[in-house]
């Protein structure tokens, strides 16, 4: 296969309700899609997960953008390419940048896929036909307001109640959902905002029987959530940390991380997270997929990374109406009693819905 074509848009999506996190609020989803076109005319979709604004890694949507005007999609053009795998060692001397990579090597993947007449999933070595999910909900503006929030998941059937949490919003509201919700499997998201300093805070949280906690301490650090580990009962979970096959090694070896959460974009892309998923596989470590609030067209390449058979807790990745008014795939992804079917047709499984693409584009460049 060869890439003759990549056109990059900036999309613009306003979330049906905003997100908050103990970095900040978001509302509305500044990032860009990649539609890639190989020389036979096959066309493969990619997603950038970079925010407008680097809370989450150091990536933005313009960093992503430039890393793949001036680097990435220069190193890609025109190569003969015999599996998307090669397309790690290609990008290998750019360093870091996994959003911007991952948003590239998506579409190639896709690409790969739909040739050999396949789906994503199948081409990426998945199993399942669906994936049990969960949802990830943000800081509201009362307890009542997230007890009535999480009811309605749980009704909906989503397996696995992940919130966010920060200091202030943290004890006394696992407290209440856990006695609102005896049975439910619930588990905390930090997005690092705690320090070894809050161990004995961190402590009390261990009599909610949580499934985990999520990135408590800082988001370059493995030293420190080791020495968290040996102190509180709840499994540690890594999400912001784990950059690379070689953090998720490391982190195990220290102790820790007992679950890993994997992002395609965060690893720089599906080649690495199988590598991830492998070695965990090997280690007896849980992997789940995480989220980035994705368009559809991450969504369906999450979903394909999720039939892998070490996916066993559930993920972060909702369906479609969980976030937008309208997607931009048809048919939108649909979460049943807390499934998600794998599509079995070639390549991401879903149609990309061209009209709201254009409806949504901010800004176009087509690079050949
Ligand atoms: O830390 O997992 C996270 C959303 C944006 C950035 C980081 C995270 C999240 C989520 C939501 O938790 C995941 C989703 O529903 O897509
Ligand atoms: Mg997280």
């Amino acid at each position: 296969m060869k890439i003759k074509d990549v056109t990059i848009r900036q999309l613009q999506m306003r979330l049906k309700t905003p997100f908050k996190t103990s970095f900040g609020t978001l509302s509305t989803k500044n990032f860009l899609l990649l539609e890639a076109k190989a020389e036979d005319g096959t066309v493969g979709w990619g997603e950038s997960v970079a925010f407008d604004t680097p809370w989450y890694t150091e990536e933005t949507m313009r960093t992503t953008w430039h890393m793949l005007e001036d680097f990435l999609i220069p190193l890609i053009l025109n190569k003969e390419l015999s599996h998307p795998d090669e397309v790690t060692d290609i990008f290998s001397p750019i360093r870091k940048n996994n959003m911007a990579k991952s948003a590239l090597e998506g579409a190639v993947w896709d690409i790969y896929a739909q040739q050999t007449n396949q789906s994503l999933a199948a081409a990426i070595g998945g199993t399942k036909d669906k994936i049990e999910v969960g949802i990830s909900i943000g800081i509201q503006k009362s307890v009542e307001d997230l007890v009535a929030l999480v009811d309605g998941y749980v009704k909906e059937g989503y397996k696995r109640i992940k919130v966010k949490i920060k200091p202030g919003w943290d004890v006394h509201v696992l407290r209440t959902l856990r006695e609102n919700f005896p049975d439910t499997h619930i588990m905390a998201d930090a997005n690092s905002a705690y320090s070894l300093e809050d161990i004995d805070h961190l402590k009390q949280l261990d009599a909610f029987d949580l499934m985990m906690i999520e990135q408590p301490l800082a988001s370059d650090d493995i030293i420190d959530h080791a020495k968290l580990q040996k102190e509180i009962k709840t499994p540690i979970c890594l999400d912001e940390s784990i950059l690379s096959l070689e953090d998720a090694r490391k982190a195990i070896e220290l102790g820790s991380t007992k679950v890993i959460n994997l992002k395609i974009g965060r690893v720089g892309g599906i080649t690495e997270a199988k590598k991830i998923h492998d070695h965990c596989a090997a280690k007896g470590i849980p992997v789940w997929c995480g989220g980035m609030l994705e368009s559809g067209i991450g969504r369906a390449h999450n979903i394909a990374l999720t039939a892998l058979p070490n996916f066993i807790l559930p993920g972060d990745t909702a369906g479609s109406s969980r976030y937008w008014e309208k997607d931009i795939i048809f048919p939108e992804v649909v979460a049943k009693n807390g499934y998600i079917d794998v599509p079995q047709t070639a390549g991401i499984g879903y149609e990309v819905d061209m009209d709201a693409v254009e409806a949504f584009t901010a800004a176009k460049k087509e690079y050949k």
